[in-house]
């Protein structure tokens, strides 16, 4: 691999979402900001309130250009607060998918669309039905059907839920995110999956009901939730490489970018490789993007901001 190198040193950007439209790459980053809130496990001091869009002509372009602010929370009826990641795909229009709490303060995926891949993106008034958690990633397959992927661990709130049933109580959810050991399973037991669903047609709710996205290991026996080196926590990012469905996705608490992959889209993905070791920094956040008939990994790391985790900064480099 070679020398990852920052792509936009001017503002604190994270959680890359790349995608080329039209010949140009455009990245989809959440817009980190200085909001004063204590850091905290569940994650309040990522209290994010708008996105921007960047773009760059080509993939050997110093800086990626700001074609500035595509959707505020201030414009988004249902989301409170706490804009994370996001992702877009084309379908004829612009569908932006991302995540946001809402009144009672749990996360929901909303959609907004535009007419350009700068956006301005407009919001539903409402989030997609069904949805939870956080970290969509939209991934549109070679037949046009579109699917998304979600879910996080901890502050995403994935461990709240149980096929896709809330199964804390109104007093736990008024809990600190430090019930989330009583709701996560044994070292021993399968791990928590992403969830996976294919977009209705018109991309504004989703198709069925989500389903696990399993990832095994060689044997075909499911991740455990022990194995944290390796389970799922986060940043999920779907894409298809030489024909096979790969999957990616952040361990969170160790910090690694791993890959499975599968000759379903729905999965099982089984255990591959790590793409990214820890950076500094607490999060690990990545999207990857073929330019020019190579793989490229998007992805952030505290180390401008002196290593504040809430303060990231885009990097690129060739997979
Ligand atoms: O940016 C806020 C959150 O941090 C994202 O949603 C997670 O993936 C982590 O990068």
């Amino acid at each position: 691999m070679s020398e990852a190198r920052y792509i936009f040193p001017s503002d604190w950007m994270a959680d890359p979402a790349p995608h080329v439209f039209g010949g140009k790459i455009y990245i989809y980053p959440s817009h980190d900001r200085e909001s004063g809130i204590p850091e905290r496990d569940n994650g309040d001091h990522f209290d994010m309130v708008d996105y921007h869009v960047l773009r760059m002509d080509s993939i050997t372009q110093e800086r990626a250009e700001d074609c500035g602010v595509a959707l505020e929370l201030a414009d988004i009826p249902w989301a409170k607060r706490q804009l994370w990641d996001s992702d877009v795909v084309e379908k004829r229009k612009y569908y932006m998918y991302f995540s946001a709490k809402d009144a009672k303060g749990a996360f929901r995926i909303g959609v907004a669309v535009a007419d350009r891949p700068e956006g301005p993106f407009t919001p539903d008034p409402e989030p997609i039905p069904g949805s939870y958690s956080i970290d969509p990633c939209a991934f549109k397959d070679d037949d046009g059907e579109v699917y998304l992927v979600f879910g996080g661990l901890w502050g995403g709130q994935l461990q709240r839920y149980r096929n896709n049933r809330a199964v804390f109580t109104a007093e736990e959810d008024t809990l600190p995110v430090d019930n989330r050991a009583a709701l996560e399973p044994e070292p021993d037991e399968p791990a928590l999956s992403p969830k996976i669903t294919k977009l209705s047609q018109d991309m504004h709710s989703f198709a069925e009901a989500p389903k696990d996205l399993v990832i095994t290991d060689e044997s075909g026996a499911p991740l455990l939730a022990g194995d944290h080196d390796r389970r799922f926590f986060e940043a999920s990012w779907l894409c298809k490489k030489g024909g096979v469905y790969s999957f990616s996705w952040s361990t969170g608490d160790t910090h690694f970018i791993c890959e499975a992959e599968s000759d379903s889209v729905y999965g099982p993905y089984v255990y591959k490789r790590r793409l990214l070791g820890p950076q500094v920094g607490w999060t690990t956040h990545h999207g990857i993007c073929e330019v020019d008939g190579k793989c490229w990994l998007f992805h952030h790391d505290s180390a401008p901001s002196g290593g504040r985790t809430w303060l990231r900064s885009l990097k690129l480099k060739e997979l």
